[in-house]
């Protein structure tokens, strides 16, 4: 039984199944800016490898399309490149499936709630400097025609790829990473070396990470060509070839706290209200819309203040509504959010289904009856 060397896990985590581990987030772990390593949500495909060579010996291997191999241990990569912090989201594209099931029809994948998604200050050297000591990409070097493609290995022989702009973009930030919140990369999420691929869709962080390929073609894994793509929702037998795979992410937001201060006459219809809000593609969160009525009407909540780094937006915002709703007896609480390229969420989940739950960005909906 290889899960047998897995690690122990905080028992707050929502656990969807054991073996492979896929874990929730808590609810109230979703409200710091940050989130906790122990509560950070966990999602493997297979059982966690067991890394026992010291840094000194550990190999990352980048292959260059020429076919040219280029080795670097940890220790190389700590102490051959500048090392940087950066603060990242990282979120599930079936961050939200259950709604999809509950609001369309039934989705195939895990059924996570609103807690596929964490945030994290992340460690590492980026990896676009990497790439250019390789020999592939410096500034003002000709890109090889053949090099389209950046591909990630995990030592489960889990793997995915992103493409080369992102890759070598100077404000793409892409990281291999080996701290995380200011602690050596817990074995959940990636011990000894990932990949953190800032606002794509965290299925490109690749844990575990052994080898990197630049090659004409994206990665053949089936994570990269069936399962983390989008059709249209009458679509229920896809031709996988014929749709792009998921990048960057969608913008999206959730509630995950309703505070009720009393049920005194006064206080009665005072209601406080948190979430959060994220957009992919580093786009700013602008706005954050709310309704205590289904969405007849709506208010604005406060965009709460933290401290992000790296270069672009590549963390949620954190948001707080405090108000009253004309009768709270039972109602419907909704959120949609902005982002800075005005992009916003849709109303329904039938008008962005698809088969398999991705992308469930629709506005989030809670139920809520005063006093429970
Ligand atoms: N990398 C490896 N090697 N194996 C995996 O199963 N899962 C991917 C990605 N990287 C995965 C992986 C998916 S689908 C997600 S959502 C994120 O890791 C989850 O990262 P986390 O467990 O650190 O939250
Ligand atoms: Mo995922």
């Amino acid at each position: 039984d290889p899960f047998l060397s897995d690690p122990a896990r905080d028992p707050s985590l929502r656990v969807l199944t054991a073996k492979p581990c896929n874990a929730e987030t808590p609810p109230e772990a979703l409200s710091d800016f940050l989130t906790p390593n122990p509560t950070f949500y966990v999602r493997n495909h297979m059982w966690v490898p067991v890394v026992e060579e010291p840094d000194s010996e550990y190999r990352l291997s980048i292959e260059l399309p020429d076919g040219d191999e280029k080795s670097y241990t940890i220790k190389e990569l700590k102490e051959r490149f500048p090392v940087h912090k950066i603060t990242v989201t990282l979120q599930c594209s079936g961050n939200r499936r259950k709604d999809m099931t509950v609001h369309a029809k039934q989705t195939n994948g895990l059924q996570w709630t609103a807690g596929a998604i964490s945030s994290a200050e992340w460690e590492g050297v980026k990896l676009k400097d990497v790439l250019a000591d390789a020999g592939i990409g410096a500034i003002g070097q000709e890109l090889p025609e053949d090099a389209q493609h950046v591909q990630f290995m995990g030592l489960e022989a889990y793997g995915a790829s992103i493409p080369i702009s992102k890759a070598i973009d100077p404000l793409g930030d892409v990281l291999l990473a080996f701290k995380m919140n200011g602690e050596e990369l817990p074995r959940d999420h990636g011990y000894p070396l990932r990949v953190v691929v800032p606002g794509n869709v965290a299925a490109r962080s690749v844990k575990w990470l052994r080898k990197i390929v630049v090659s004409d073609e994206e990665s053949l894994s089936q994570w990269q060509r069936r399962d983390y793509k989008c059709f249209g929702p009458n679509v229920s037998n896809p031709d996988w070839t014929k749709a792009k795979s998921i990048q960057e992410m969608p913008i999206t937001s959730a509630i995950t706290s309703v505070l009720s201060p009393s049920s005194t006459e006064k206080g009665r219809n005072q209601l406080t209200v948190e979430g959060y809000a994220y957009s992919g593609g580093g786009r700013e969160i602008l706005r954050v819309d709310i309704s205590t009525d289904g969405g007849k009407t709506w208010d604005q909540a406060e965009l709460l203040p933290d401290s992000t780094k790296g270069s672009k937006a590549w963390c949620w915002k954190r948001w707080r509504y405090t108000g009253s709703c004309r009768s709270c007896d039972e109602t419907t609480l909704v959120v949609k959010a902005t982002d800075e390229a005005y992009n916003t969420q849709p109303e329904s989940y039938e008008a962005i289904y698809n088969p398999r739950g991705n992308l469930a960005t629709a506005w989030h909906r809670v139920s809520y009856a005063p006093g429970n």
